[in-house]
C-alpha cells in the first residue's frame, strides 16, 4: 500500500491528491452537463467575495482577502446545478402524472431543471398544475387558518437567509405555534445540545484568525475534502507552518489525506501536495468516546507522574480551577476506565492513543473540528462533551488559535437557529418578540424532527410547510414516514427543484419555486440583498449575480411574507409587504430583537470576511447552570447503551455522502475519491468481513435493521464492495439506506438520528435467504 511522506498510509481507492486537476476535470464536466451558458460562468468569480453571492453548498467562511476564484469543486458543482439552462415548466407537468414522476430517480427529478411556475395538485388529473400566485397564497392562506396550528410543522432546511428564516419563524409563531424543526434537528443539533451544556454557547468559538495561531488540529468524523472543500486552504497553510493534524475516521478518506490546492499554478504543474493529516487513525464507528478517553487517560496519566516527580503541570491548573466545574469527577473516571475497554470499543491502540496525547501535550492551541462522524450517533451529545472534555484539560477554549470547530452543514443553519427557528420555546426570545410586535407567541415547546415523524405516524400532525428539503428522503424510517406523509391535509413547498417530497404529497399540495441566491433579486425599492452565518460564526451580506430561473419564480423573502400575510389576515401588526419590498426594514427588526449580535446589521453585513456574532465563550464567559465551562463524564463508553446484546453476525452501518451530492441531491452517481462509479446501491466491506460472511465483490445483499420494535426494515440489491474499513463496520449512502435507519435511533437529548450507527444483519445474499 503506497505510503505518503509522513508514513500515513494513502487510500488505495484514491491514491491521488485532493483537489488537483481532478478536481478542476470535476467542474467542467458539471458546468457542461448543466448546459451552463458562458456568461453565467463567469458568476462563479463571484462566489464567497464580499461584493457577491455566498456559495449555496457548505456553510464555510468567507475570508475577509478571497482567492480570486473562492470556490472549490462542490460549491461550483451546487452553482452550476442552479444555473443549469434545464427548466422544467407547467408544459412538463402536463406530460407526466405524479404517479408516473415517483417512479424517477431522485437524480432525474432534480436532472430535469428549474421550477418556473407555482404548481398546484390536481387530483382528478393526478397533474400538478399551474396556478396564479394569489391563488396559491390565498388557498393555502384559507387551508391553514382552518387548521388547528398545533399539527401544523413548518419545517426549514439551513439555506434560507436570516432574513427568511427571521420572518418565518415570527410567522409560525404569530400563527400560534413552535413547531420549527430544522435540518439541524438531523446534523448539529448534538453540537446545539452539548457544547451549550458545556461552554454555554451551542456553536464553535474559532474563526479563520485562529488558523493562523493553532499548534495543534484535530478532526473527528468530518470529510472536509467533500463537504467543506475550502477549508483545505486554511488547513494547506497551517501544514505549511508545521501544524500537525490527528485524524480520526473510519475511512481513509483522500482529503483529509492529501490536497493539491487547484489555485497554485506550482501544485498543478508539478507532483507537489500538503499532507493533510499526520497521524490517521481509523476507529470503529461510534468509538470517539473510548477513543477521546484513551487520550485524556495518557494526559491524566502524564500529569499525575508530573504531580508525583514535581515536574511542571501538564493540565492546564489555573484554567480548571477558575474556569471549570466537575474536574475531579471527570479525572476519577478517566483514571478508572481499563485500557482494554478503550482498545476495544475504539478500534484503536493503546499505543496510538498515546501517540495522539504526546502531540496533543506538546501543543499551546488545539482546534478540534468535527462533524456528522461526532454527532449522528445515540451518544452524539456525548461525543460533542468529551471533545469539550480534552479540550478543557489544557485550556483550549476562549484563548487564540483553540476551541472547539463544529463544521457545520447547510450554508445558513447555524443563522437559521441564530434569528428563532427553534422549537425549544427558551431559545427563542419570546418576550422580545411578544413587546415588538404586539401578540402573545405560544410557550409550549414545539416539535423537532424526530418527534414531528413520530406525531405523523400517530396521525396528529395535518400539514407540513417546507422552507427547502426533501424530507421524506432525509429522514429515518423512510418506508414508515411515507404513507403518513400521503395522509396529510396540506403540502406546501417552497423549492427550487422537484424532489421526492413534492411527489409523495398531501391531499392539498402546492410548489412555490423560489429565487436561488445566486440570481438577482429585484423588488419594488430595488435590488435586495441578503445576509447569513457562516460556521465560524461570522455573518455575511449577500448579493445574487445571475438572471433568474423565470420571470415567475419569487424570492424566498417574498413568498414567506406573502404565506404570512395570507394566513394571518387583517389582525397582524406587521406590514408584511413593505417587508418582502426593502429586506433592510426585515433587518432592522433583527437588530432590535438581538441587540447584541445583529446592531446596524445593514451596514455591518457588508464587512469583509463578515462580523462575528457575539459569543461569550470567545471571552471564557460561561453562560452555563454553573456559569462555569463544565467537565462530564460519559455515561458509557459503548456507542450505544440501549441496542440488544450484538451477536457475531451484527454489523455496525454508516450512511454517507458521496463526492457528487449534496444531501438528496445527487448530481451523478460517482464516487471519484473512494473509487466507486455508476452507481449508489453499495455496501462498502473490509476483506476480513466479506470472508466471515462468506461474500465475494459484487455480491448482492440485503440488509435488515436488528430492531425488536415489530417492523422489518430492508433495504436489497446492495452490491458488496471491498475497501479499507475497520471489521464490524461497513459503510452505505445516504440517502438510499435510510429506510434502515428507525426514527427511535437517535441521540437521547438531541433527537439526532443515530445515521453513522445501524445495526444490521445481511438476511439475503443474491437472492438466498442467510440464517442469522
Ligand atoms: N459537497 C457536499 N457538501 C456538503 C454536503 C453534501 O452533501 N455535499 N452536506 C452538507 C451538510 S448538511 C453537512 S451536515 C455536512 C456533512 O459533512 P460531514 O460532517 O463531513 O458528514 P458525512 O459526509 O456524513 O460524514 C463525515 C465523516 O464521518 C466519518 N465517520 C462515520 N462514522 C464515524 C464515527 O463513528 N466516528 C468518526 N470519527 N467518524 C465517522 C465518515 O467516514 C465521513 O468521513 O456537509 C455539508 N456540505
Ligand atoms: N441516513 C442519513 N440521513 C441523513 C444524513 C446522513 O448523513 N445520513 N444527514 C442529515 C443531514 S446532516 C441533513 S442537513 C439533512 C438534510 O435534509 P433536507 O434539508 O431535507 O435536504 P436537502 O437535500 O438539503 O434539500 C434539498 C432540496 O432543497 C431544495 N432547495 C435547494 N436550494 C434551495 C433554496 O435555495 N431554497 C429553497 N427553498 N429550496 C431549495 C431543492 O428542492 C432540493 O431538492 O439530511 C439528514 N439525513
Ligand atoms: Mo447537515
Amino acid at each position: 500500500m503506497a505510503e505518503s511522506d509522513n508514513g500515513v498510509r494513502k487510500s488505495t481507492a484514491y491514491p491521488y491528491s485532493s483537489g488537483g486537476w481532478g478536481s478542476l476535470k470535476a467542474v467542467a464536466g458539471a458546468l457542461a452537463q448543466e448546459k451552463v451558458p458562458l456568461k453565467e460562468i463567469t458568476v462563479l468569480l463571484k462566489q464567497n467575495k464580499p461584493d457577491g453571492f455566498a456559495c449555496v453548498s457548505c456553510s464555510w467562511a468567507k475570508p475577509a482577502d478571497p482567492h480570486m476564484f473562492e470556490f472549490c469543486e462542490s460549491g461550483a458543482k451546487a452553482t452550476a446545478w442552479d444555473l443549469t439552462a434545464k427548466r422544467m415548466t407547467p408544459q412538463f407537468f402536463d406530460l407526466h402524472t405524479v404517479t408516473q414522476l415517483c417512479a424517477w430517480h431522485d437524480h432525474d427529478l432534480e436532472e430535469a431543471g428549474r421550477l418556473t411556475a407555482p404548481l398546484r395538485y390536481d387530483p382528478a388529473s393526478d397533474k400538478y398544475v399551474g396556478v396564479s400566485w394569489e391563488e396559491a397564497f390565498e388557498d393555502i392562506g384559507r387551508e391553514l387558518r382552518a387548521l388547528d396550528p398545533g399539527r401544523v410543522v413548518f419545517y426549514a432546511s439551513g439555506r434560507a437567509s436570516l432574513e427568511t428564516s427571521y420572518m418565518y419563524q415570527l410567522f409560525a409563531r404569530m400563527y400560534g405555534t413552535n413547531n420549527l424543526p430544522d435540518s439541524s434537528n438531523m446534523c448539529h443539533e448534538s453540537t446545539s445540545v452539548g457544547l451549550k451544556e458545556a461552554i454555554g454557547a451551542g456553536v464553535g468559538t474559532i474563526t479563520l484568525d485562529d488558523f493562523e495561531k493553532t499548534d495543534l488540529m484535530f478532526f473527528f468524523g468530518q470529510n472536509v475534502g467533500t463537504n467543506s472543500p475550502r477549508m483545505l486552504h486554511q488547513l494547506q497553510e497551517a501544514r505549511k507552518r508545521g501544524v500537525p493534524i490527528i485524524t480520526f475516521n473510519p475511512l481513509r478518506e483522500p482529503g483529509l489525506l492529501q490536497f493539491a490546492n487547484p489555485q497554485s499554478p506550482v501544485e498543478m504543474m508539478t507532483p507537489a501536495h500538503t499532507v493533510i493529516s499526520t497521524q490517521y487513525h481509523q476507529l470503529k464507528t461510534g468509538g470517539d468516546t473510548a477513543a477521546i478517553l484513551g487520550i485524556c487517560k495518557a494526559v491524566i496519566h502524564a500529569d499525575d507522574r508530573a504531580v508525583e516527580r514535581g515536574e511542571p503541570r501538564i493540565l492546564d491548573v489555573a484554567f480548571i480551577q477558575e474556569h471549570t466545574t466537575g474536574f475531579e469527577a471527570f479525572a476519577d473516571y478517566v483514571r478508572a476506565a481499563s485500557w482494554d475497554d478503550i482498545e476495544r470499543v475504539a478500534g484503536v491502540s493503546r499505543a496510538d492513543l498515546e501517540a495522539a496525547a504526546e502531540e496533543y501535550m506538546r501543543a499551546n492551541a488545539v482546534i478540534a473540528h468535527y462533524g456528522m462522524g461526532i454527532t449522528q450517533h445515540r451518544q452524539g451529545v456525548q461525543n460533542v462533551r468529551m471533545l469539550c472534555n480534552l479540550l478543557f484539560l489544557r485550556g483550549n477554549v476562549g484563548k487564540p488559535g483553540a476551541g472547539p470547530s463544529p463544521v457545520r452543514g447547510h450554508s445558513n443553519v447555524q443563522g437559521q437557529r441564530t434569528v428563532g427557528i427553534t422549537e425549544k420555546p427558551e431559545l427563542a426570545p419570546l418576550d422580545k418578540l411578544a413587546s415588538q410586535f404586539d401578540f402573545e407567541p405560544p410557550r409550549e415547546k414545539g416539535m423537532n424532527v424526530v418527534e414531528a415523524f413520530e406525531a405523523m405516524i400517530d396521525g396528529k400532525v395535518s400539514a407540513v410547510v417546507n422552507l427547502g428539503g426533501n424530507l421524506v428522503r432525509s429522514v429515518p424510517d423512510r418506508l414508515r414516514i411515507e404513507p403518513a406523509w400521503r395522509n396529510l391535509k396540506l403540502t406546501v413547498n417552497v423549492a427550487t427543484k422537484l424532489n421526492r417530497s413534492h411527489l409523495v404529497h398531501g391531499e392539498k399540495s402546492y410548489i412555490l419555486p423560489c429565487l436561488s441566491r445566486i440570481e438577482i433579486d429585484m423588488r419594488e425599492s430595488g435590488e435586495q440583498a441578503v445576509s447569513m452565518e457562516d460556521s465560524t460564526g461570522c455573518i455575511h451580506g449577500s448579493r445574487g449575480v445571475a438572471e433568474p430561473a423565470s420571470p415567475d419564480v419569487r424570492s424566498e423573502p417574498y413568498i414567506v411574507a406573502q404565506l404570512a400575510k395570507h394566513t394571518l389576515g387583517e389582525g397582524s401588526t406587521v406590514d408584511w409587504d413593505r417587508w418582502c419590498n426593502d429586506y433592510a426594514l426585515v433587518r432592522e427588526e433583527i437588530a432590535k430583537t438581538y441587540p447584541e449580535t445583529f446592531h446596524g446589521l445593514n451596514e455591518r453585513m457588508w464587512t469583509p470576511g463578515g462580523f462575528p456574532r457575539d459569543l461569550p465563550a470567545r471571552e471564557r464567559k460561561w453562560q452555563t447552570k454553573s456559569g462555569k465551562a463544565e467537565f462530564k463524564a460519559p455515561e458509557s463508553i459503548g456507542e450505544d447503551p440501549d441496542m440488544p446484546e450484538r451477536d457475531s453476525r451484527s454489523l455496525r452501518l454508516m450512511t454517507l455522502r458521496s463526492d457528487s451530492q449534496f444531501n438528496t441531491t445527487i448530481y451523478s452517481l460517482e464516487d471519484r475519491f473512494r473509487g466507486i462509479r455508476g452507481e449508489r446501491m453499495v455496501i462498502l466491506m473490509c476483506e476480513a468481513d466479506m470472508a466471515q460472511h462468506g461474500l465475494k465483490k459484487d455480491d448482492r445483499v440485503t440488509l435488515q435493521t436488528i430492531a425488536d420494535d415489530g417492523f422489518q426494515r430492508r433495504v436489497a440489491g446492495l452490491r458488496i464492495q471491498p475497501y479499507d474499513i475497520p471489521a464490524g463496520c461497513i459503510a452505505g449512502y445516504y440517502p438510499e439506506c435510510n429506510p434502515l435507519l428507525p426514527l427511535w435511533h437517535c441521540a437521547k437529548e438531541s433527537k439526532v438520528p443515530g445515521a453513522k450507527s445501524i445495526p444490521v444483519h445481511i438476511v439475503e445474499v443474491n437472492g438466498t435467504p442467510r440464517e442469522v
